[in-house]
């Protein structure tokens, strides 16, 4: 077991951990790709075809995650306590685009696959906050141009955000956690694939059920993120790994 005070941690995060907060995931037998296709709302060709559609998709799921309901849970919260008790060693990658980590106490976090929350202008590349709903008509803070936004996310096709500052923390660190994620679309998917053959950290995942990538953790724990996240951050507090 490696003692508390040492050693860098990456956290990934899928949608299985705002699941229990009332945000849908995507594969699951009720999730989201179980009433609307990728390829009618998730592709740059999707929203050349069909904006409005596209708009409308992600105008829905903004609505819902800005309804009072929905609040971080005990697993964002578990991991921004073992972010606040190791400052410079915890950094959380999330694949989500909710604000629930911003909002449990995350600092250190990578919005790999963007943030629901933003608008991204392609006329001038500016990235403002966007909390209401985007239509064709919606003009761009930084240059009043109207017509040409879009939410900030990575879409399928579309190269994640930054990820050579993850690719750069997962080759330095000591334990890779992957929490609520199907381990299904990549690259996200193939991060621990990557850790293990640097070979020196350890792995564990933490989900619901086994991911597709299961087999590759050295370390297995399976319930839901607000039983298990808690227990795993506690132990590794108080023991390390
Ligand atoms: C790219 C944002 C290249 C928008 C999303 C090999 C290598 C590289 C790429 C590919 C490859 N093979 C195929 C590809 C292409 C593609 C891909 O991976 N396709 C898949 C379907 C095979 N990847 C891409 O296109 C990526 N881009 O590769 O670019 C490139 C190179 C050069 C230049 C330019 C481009 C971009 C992928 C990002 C797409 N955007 N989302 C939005 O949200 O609308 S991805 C989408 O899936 C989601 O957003 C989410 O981020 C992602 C992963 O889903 P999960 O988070 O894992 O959710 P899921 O529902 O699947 O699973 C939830 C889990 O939680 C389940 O296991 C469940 O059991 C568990 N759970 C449920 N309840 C609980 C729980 N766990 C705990 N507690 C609970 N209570």
């Amino acid at each position: 077991m490696r003692q508390r005070d040492t050693g860098k941690i990456v956290i990934l995060t899928g949608a299985g951990i705002s699941k229990e907060s009332g945000l849908d995931t995507f594969r699951d037998p009720d999730g989201i790709w179980s009433r609307v296709r990728i390829e009618d709302v998730a592709t740059p060709e999707a929203f050349v075809r069909d904006p409005v559609r596209v708009h409308d998709f992600y105008n829905a799921r903004r609505e819902r995650l800005r309804a009072g309901s929905i609040e971080p849970n005990a697993a964002h919260r578990a991991l921004a306590r073992l972010q606040a008790d190791w400052p410079d060693d915890v950094l959380v990658v999330t694949q989500n685009i909710d604000d629930l980590h911003e909002r449990a106490g995350t600092t250190t976090l990578i919005h790999m696959h963007g943030e629901i929350l933003q608008a991204r202008c392609q006329a001038c590349h500016a990235v403002s906050a966007w909390p209401g709903d985007m239509t064709m008509e919606s003009a761009c803070p930084a240059c009043t141009q109207a017509g040409d936004l879009r939410v900030n996310v990575v879409w399928f096709g579309e190269m994640p955000f930054e990820m050579d500052r993850i690719l750069e923390a997962l080759e330095a660190c000591d334990l890779f956690v992957a929490v609520g994620t199907s381990g299904s679309v990549y690259p996200a998917a193939g991060f621990v694939r990557e850790v293990r053959m640097i070979g020196r950290a350890h792995t564990a995942e933490l989900n619901l059920v086994p991911s597709e990538g299961h087999s590759l953790f050295a370390e297995r724990t399976y319930g839901p993120a607000t039983q298990v996240v808690p227990d795993f951050v506690e132990r590794l507090l108080n023991e390390g790994w």
